[in-house]
């Protein structure tokens, strides 16, 4: 079966890894989220792809969730006795390694795009890792402090700040000229089911869906998302501060209300938000919290069920499935969904 993901940091990449060994037949696609993205040093840093990189390659830092394990830190101990700026981004040595090569890449004019399935051919994350669009974009988030109303990069925010100043405004800047990175929109075309992760709903699903064409294209598949959002907050992360920040309440019923109808055709929540409504999505509860790869398996294949069933495709979901466009969507699916 052909399945695309959205994914973010921490949160997506483990669940990727339970859908994963839910689905170990299947062909995953994963759209990552460039927004986090950064220069340091006059290196490109990509968070978000790395870390789902490093988590399905195996070499992410478990308990940090971003990051190489067995790391060190030497060549940031030696930026930092030259004062060179910023301290606050932790950059291990390993780490350094794929950074340089990505940017060297870059400056020889290969496209994002390229750069990444090159880093995967070492790390074999057994899913095709696709950014979201090879145009340059950035998160940037504006706040206001003892210097006064400025936009700072949403590393900034996030790692130096730990989101301790509200913040005022969550931009995509490049969202209005960047187009989705070769093969994006064929890959969401040629999926049987799209999975939404339990990734930042603002800062990881969110921009991915800012992206010209990509929404369109994902209304027109089957969509199952998983709540972010647990009892009225977060499961990891600050997704409460970024979501605040739009204006949206931290609850599954707001997060479902922002991602909307058509987009999701399903949405997972937990036993305690049982009470999640949307006309025209099937809201199912389950456990949600992913203690590790067996938990974050079963709720990835809780929401590929949905999916499959969602799609009106049967069998083990192992099959090629039969199309999974809206118009396949079978009649129980429809009625059930529409209820
Ligand atoms: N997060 C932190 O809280 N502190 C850090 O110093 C830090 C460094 C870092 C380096 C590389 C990388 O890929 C991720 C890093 N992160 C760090 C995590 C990162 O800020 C977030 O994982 C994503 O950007 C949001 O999902």
């Amino acid at each position: 079966m052909r399945i695309v993901s959205l994914a973010g940091g921490i949160g997506g990449a483990r669940f990727l890894r339970g859908l994963l060994t839910a689905a170990p037949d299947s062909e995953i696609t994963v759209i990552g989220n460039t927004g986090d993205d950064i220069t340091l040093y006059g290196l490109q840093v990509c968070p978000d792809l790395d870390t789902v990189m490093y988590t399905l390659g195996g070499g992410i830092d478990e308990e940090q969730g971003w990051g190489r394990q067995k790391e060190t830190h030497v060549v940031k101990e030696e930026l930092a006795a030259y004062g060179v700026e910023p301290q606050w981004f932790g950059l291990g040595d390993r780490d350094f390694a794929t950074h340089i090569v990505r940017t060297q890449m870059l400056s020889a004019g290969y496209p994002l795009s390229a750069v990444t399935e090159a880093l995967c051919a070492r790390w074999q994350p057994g899913v095709r890792l696709i950014p979201m669009t090879d145009d340059r974009t950035e998160t940037h988030v504006v706040i206001s402090d003892e210097r006064g109303r400025r936009a700072v990069h949403f590393q900034e925010w996030w790692v130096r700040l730990r989101a301790s100043v509200p913040a005022e405004q969550i931009i995509l800047v490049g969202a209005d000229e960047a187009r989705p990175a070769p093969g994006v929109l064929q890959a969401v075309a040629d999926a049987d089911v799209v999975i939404l992760p339990p990734s930042n709903p603002v800062v990881s699903i969110g921009t991915i869906l800012q992206i010209r064409g990509i929404r369109e294209a994902l209304e027109a598949k089957t969509v199952v998302g998983v709540s972010p959002i647990v009892g009225g907050a977060p499961v990891r992360g600050m997704a409460d501060a970024c979501l605040t920040a739009i204006g949206v309440e931290t609850t599954a019923q707001a997060v479902l209300e922002l991602y909307g109808s058509p987009l999701v055709n399903g949405w997972l929540v937990a036993e305690e938000d049982a009470g999640v409504a949307l006309d025209g999505v099937r809201v199912e509860a389950r456990p949600l919290i992913m203690h590790d790869v067996e938990s974050a398996a079963a709720i990835a294949g809780a929401a590929l069920d949905l999916a499959t069933a969602l799609a009106g495709i049967t069998g083990t979901g192992t099959g090629t499935g039969t199309g999974s466009g809206r118009a396949g969507q079978s009649d129980a699916g429809r009625d059930e969904a529409a209820r």
